[in-house]
């Protein structure tokens, strides 16, 4: 069959409107970059996306598929297999990736296409090992899912029926057989740990790691053409790669915006015009330059006219994030326009600063945006799908504004996934989102033959590239905990052969990924892992004895046994860039991937979605500590508070560990301190299975997200306590200084009115610091309230200014654990909803004291202003944010309420 396929009629961008005789190149990797051509068509672009044929091995299934897409989703539209998320089908559905598979599209190319001088077939993204063969004549292989792959292709072309075939290799048994071709020496880890029911070998394919399973996601290891195909035919040159940055010179106060073009040029052309102009910044000048035969870059520097009237981007919550609009037009010798390219820039400078800090031993690790010192505050990023190509635009975008909704302002790209497509980097730019790039290596070895090196070089290469134009993107670093692995020997490597590892460590990050990123984006720091001792481990090689010191760098930190609410388990570190508790999604995200009998803790399934070796019962100990564990002689009810009580455990937890460092910012004790970052891992899911993530597979906020909402404002006040004494600590991110006290609050736990009331004095809070402004001893305080106990009485209190207005979320600190509680009475809540003209409101009303109130509504999509919450009062007033139409009654009949309570008292 022979399609046509039409002629692209816009950018992908939003600007730029169709003009007659104007033909569009399309750029689809260059994110906010539009390209067009003038006065005729210098080049043109065929889309090759749509309808493709696609069949297995031995031709026992044969089925359109959408391109770009994989096989697992034309399987599942085509009605081959049901859900893969269902149930325990990730087993099922094993053989689809230990098959071959074939992807096929027939095209007519149109006379103009072929008459041009050079055609290229462009895949923007191949998943992973395959051969491409047109009209039956090989053009090339692939290996590399994270590379665009380039092929000429213009003298195999005809006219009417053109047949594109892209054969894939089974990636699991590619994998194996470069495990095997590798004979000298094993590359650990074989496999993944049993728990995860992964495959082996993923370290021997540049795919996504997290593919094979991890141990928060199930193991499907895809195959297709996970981004777009197209043709590109052109006369003269052709845009291959296009970049901007801005550079500061702070001694003369004046930016300079560095424009960079890799251009494919058939022949020599002297003097090309190129022009670059921002307008709002009134600067603008012509460049002319010979343009040499072949593929070259091309660098220019635009200085910055009226450079005192740069708006700057901002992190958010630290201003905002203005653009310029930037023109380029380039022009032959005798003035003929060839194309134009219409891009968004920028402008902030980034520091990583590394430096001795007076009175403690190791170097201080913290950013600094536009020469202002930024405390991190965020999260860890992993694929939002198995299959890349079912996470919509809105639902990518949804993941985003909830972190800048819960005021984070950092996210980092997890090393174990993929880089993420450019619509991310764009929001995350919009939103003010800081990005913490790392690149695609994660928890293992990784081999260095010239074959891998080859093809890591140019994923490198073109990532840097994709991704350098981008304010958000903070850092670059190149793996996720392999420094780590090594130096602490995570793979029982004997002694002797240490050596080999070190010395491919270093080959891999240092001396070919670092000096790419040193030679092509020297805009932006470098880090060779996370966790790492930056510049220490840098002078120990590049693998430190401890990259996990408190002194240096970044750390990891997890500990499931200690009680997370005992401060002193953490580790006081520079910056902590991951640490996390599991729990369990929501009834409602578990109910379309599992049957009734699955719907236990104990069951078959809650087993098999649990990747983390004992992570259930970890999850229910850790619980146990503070809470009583669910009893209830109803096994749903059983199940569903169950479900709520890892939520409740996972967000105490997280808070009192984000907390923990967002304090230490200005403190320094023993050394240790001077803390500039909290990324909890993980934001968001892969599935519906339990995991350390905040947001649920759907978008649905868990209770953790709801509670960093407030532990990551931009004000806080957090109490803690130290040998018998409460603390408690102002902190603020803003840019000005305040003046503030702290109210606290005491409550008996059996009444919904205060029993006393302190004020402390009011203290100066600068603006980017963590001061003490009240401390007490927990006795003297409990007796001067009256009759009150550690067991009875309870702490809420909130930051005041002068004025009495309030800065900040209410804050709480428990004296015991709910479970010791006394006089805990039953709340009996009721929640109504209402609507008033802009919004819907739930109505919550109780009789007690209810701690950690949790509003569900089921599948209606959507999020509360606030969840989770301590009720202290007798009505509060909730808003619903519907993210799809719903009515009150829809809303009423899904509204479940649930508080721990509901857990122990009859
Ligand atoms: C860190 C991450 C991930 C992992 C998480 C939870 O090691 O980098 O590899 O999913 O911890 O174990």
């Amino acid at each position: 069959m022979t399609q046509t396929r039409k002629w692209l009629p816009s950018l992908v961008n939003n600007e730029v409107k169709m003009v007659p005789r104007v033909f569009v190149l399309l750029l689809s990797s260059f994110g906010f970059l539009e390209v067009w051509s003038h006065g005729g068509p210098v080049s043109l672009v065929q889309s090759l996306d749509g309808e493709w044929k696609l069949w297995n091995s031995n031709k026992s299934l044969s089925l359109p598929a959408r391109v770009p897409g994989c096989v697992h989703t034309a399987l599942q539209e085509q009605g081959f297999i049901k859900d893969p998320y269902f149930r325990f089908n990730d087993l099922l559905y094993e053989w689809i990736s230990l098959d071959n598979w074939t992807y096929a599209s027939t095209f007519a190319v149109s006379k103009e296409v072929r008459s041009k001088q050079k055609v290229l077939l462009v895949l923007d993204g191949v998943d992973t090992a395959a051969s491409i063969w047109l009209n039956g004549v090989s053009v090339g292989h692939t290996d590399n899912m994270f590379r665009q792959y380039v092929f000429p292709v213009r003298d195999l072309l005809t006219g009417e029926e053109n047949v594109l075939t892209v054969h894939f290799l089974s990636p699991v048994l590619y994998a194996a057989q470069k495990r095997k071709a590798h004979s000298a020496y094993a590359v650990p880890p074989e496999c993944p740990p049993d728990v995860q029911k992964g495959q082996c070998h993923v370290n021997f394919i540049r795919k996504a790691q997290s593919s094979f399973s991890w141990d928060w996601g199930p193991s499907f290891p895809g195959a297709g053409l996970w981004k777009g195909v197209r043709l590109e035919a052109f006369d003269l040159l052709r845009l291959d790669r296009f970049a901007t940055f801005p550079l500061y010179d702070a001694k003369h106060s004046a930016w300079t915006l560095v424009v960079e073009m890799l251009l494919d040029t058939l022949q020599l052309m002297n003097g090309v015009q190129i022009t670059l102009d921002v307008p709002e910044l009134l600067s603008r000048a012509t460049f002319s330059t010979n343009v040499r035969q072949g593929n070259a870059k091309y660098s220019f520097s635009l200085s910055i006219n009226v450079s005192s009237k740069v708006k700057l981007w901002w992190p958010n919550g630290l201003g905002g994030q203005p653009s310029y609009r930037l023109l380029i037009t380039v022009c032959s010798e005798d003035g003929k326009s060839l194309y134009s390219v219409r891009s968004k820039v920028y402008f902030r400078t980034v520091e990583l600063v590394q430096e001795p800090i007076v009175g403690s031993p190791g170097l201080s690790f913290y950013f600094r945006i536009n020469g202002k010192p930024v405390f991190l505050k965020g999260s860890n990023w992993i694929p939002a799908h198995s299959f890349q190509d079912r996470v919509t635009p809105d639902a990518l975008r949804e993941l985003l504004r909830s972190a800048t909704d819960a005021n984070m302002n950092v996210l980092r790209v997890w090393g174990g996934g993929v880089y993420e497509r450019d619509a991310f980097y764009d929001t995350c730019d919009e939103l003010g989102l800081m990005v913490w790039q790392d690149f695609m290596f994660a928890c293992a070895m990784y081999p260095t033959d010239d074959d891998f090196l080859r093809t890591v070089r140019e994923e490198v290469y073109q990532q840097i590239w994709r991704l350098k134009s981008h304010p958000s993107v903070i850092v670059w670093s190149a793996n996720n905990e392999n420094e780590a692995a090594l130096a602490t020997d995570w793979f029982h490597i004997p002694g002797w052969r240490r050596s080999i590892y070190l010395k491919d460590y270093v080959t891999l990050y240092v001396n070919n990924i670092m000096t790419l990123v040193k030679q092509e984006d020297p805009s932006r720091p470098f880090l060779a892992s996370s966790p790492t001792n930056g510049a220490e481990s840098e002078r120990e090689g590049y693998v430190a004895d401890n990259p996990y010191d408190p002194r240096y760098g970044d750390t990891h930190f997890y500990s499931y046994e200690a009680d997370c609410w005992d401060w002193r388990a953490f580790p006081r570190a520079r910056l902590a860039s991951e640490y996390g508790f599991q729990s369990w999604p929501s009834l409602a995200a578990l109910l379309p991937v599992s049957v009734a009998e699955d719907r236990s803790f104990n069951s078959r399934f809650a087993d098999h979605r649990q990747h983390h070796l004992d992570g259930n019962q970890q999850m229910l100990k850790q619980a146990s500590i503070h809470f009583p564990l669910p009893n209830s002689s109803q096994p749903l009810t059983r199940f569903t508070h169950t479900l709520y009580l890892t939520q409740v455990t996972q967000a105490q937890c997280v808070k009192t560990q984000t907390e923990f460092y967002r304090r230490s910012r200005s403190e320094l004790l023993g050394g240790l301190g001077h803390t500039m970052g909290a990324l909890y891992w993980q934001l968001n899911d892969i599935w519906q299975g339990p995991s350390w993530s905040s947001i649920e597979f759907g978008g649905k906020w868990k209770m953790l997200h709801y509670f960093a909402v407030d532990f990551f404002a931009d004000v806080l006040p957090v109490a803690f306590e130290d040998d018998g004494e409460l603390l408690i600590y102002a902190i603020s991110d803003l840019s000005q200084d305040l003046k503030l006290n702290v109210v606290v609050s005491v409550y008996k736990w059996s009444d919904l009115d205060p029993i006393c009331m302190l004020r402390s004095k009011s203290a100066a809070v600068p603006g980017g610091s963590a001061v003490p402004v009240f401390k007490r001893s927990i006795a003297v305080l409990l007796v001067g309230c009256g009759n009150c106990s550690r067991l009875s009485c309870l702490l809420a209190f909130h930051l005041e200014d002068e004025n009495g207005a309030r800065h900040g979320p209410v804050n709480h600190h428990f004296l015991c654990s709910p479970k010791d509680a006394v006089g805990l009475r039953p709340p009996n809540i009721t929640a109504k909803v209402r609507e008033n003209e802009t919004e819907l409101l739930v109505d919550v009303e109780s009789q007690a004291i209810a701690p950690f109130v949790w509003l569900d509504v089921g599948d209606v999509e959507g999020r509360f202003g606030s969840n989770g919450f301590l009720m202290l009062s007798r009505k509060k007033t909730v808003a619903f944010h519907a993210r799809r139409n719903t009515s009150v009654t829809q809303l009423s009949r899904a509204l479940t309420v649930i508080s721990l309570s509901d857990l122990y008292l009859p």
